[in-house]
């Protein structure tokens, strides 16, 4: 994907989550939301036919490398661009189960399962004021947790995301109002494993690649 961007469509209905994300928060979230940063993303670039042919991952990537006068725009809208498109993608109804590769590898880093979980867990709850919380594969492929504020993208310090939790308030407030331990609990109820495991295996893999289709 790059300029003109557009909104993906979900492959699943916006009440697909429920009861853990309601589907009125799916849909503003989605139509709304999602469409602001597509929308604002492009308004950034459209004067700036120089960098139309780059995917959002290599804008973010190349943050550091953009003129000045479009670095904070793309900072927050490219970054809220790829980073919603990576959780549309990262949930699913159903769940499942990380592969053996990933399961092993997150045994590995963070000493079991419920480690790992408990340190996402903080790493998104206590992520001031807004912003998102993230399992990441480092450019060396080790996995680490971390949280990043308002928009801003692993990808913009060199590493991969696999797996990212939204925690503004717009993406659980209607159901779960300051509840956000409540959200996040719920969360680990629709997390994608598959993808998330395919994502952990193409940067295993060094695939250079898109990670938002
Ligand atoms: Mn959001």
């Amino acid at each position: 994907m790059a300029y003109p961007f557009e909104l993906p469509k979900l492959w699943y209905d916006y009440t697909a989550m429920e009861p853990h994300i309601d589907a009125r928060t799916m849909e503003i979230h989605h139509t709304k939301h999602h469409q602001a940063y597509t929308d604002k993303l492009n308004g950034a670039l459209e004067n700036h036919e120089a960098f139309h042919g780059y995917s959002d991952e290599q804008l973010l990537r190349g943050i550091h490398g953009l003129p000045e006068e479009i670095r904070t725009a793309v900072q927050n809208h490219g970054g809220g661009y790829h980073n919603h498109n990576l959780f549309w993608h990262v949930i699913a109804p159903g769940g499942g189960s990380p592969s053996q590769e990933l399961a092993g590898a997150i045994t590995s880093a963070f000493g079991s399962f419920d480690g790992f979980k408990t340190k996402f867990n903080d790493a998104a709850g206590t992520r001031f004021g807004s912003g998102w919380g993230w399992l990441c594969v480092s450019p060396f492929g080790d996995l680490h947790v971390t949280s990043s504020a308002n928009q801003d993208s692993p990808m913009m310090g060199g590493s991969t995301p696999i797996l990212g939790v939204d925690v503004w308030e717009h993406a659980y407030y209607l159901n779960y109002q300051n509840r956000r331990p409540d959200y996040l609990q719920a969360f680990w109820e629709v997390v994608n494993w598959d993808e998330v495991s395919r994502r952990f295996s193409a940067c295993r893999e060094g695939w250079v690649r898109s990670l938002t289709g």
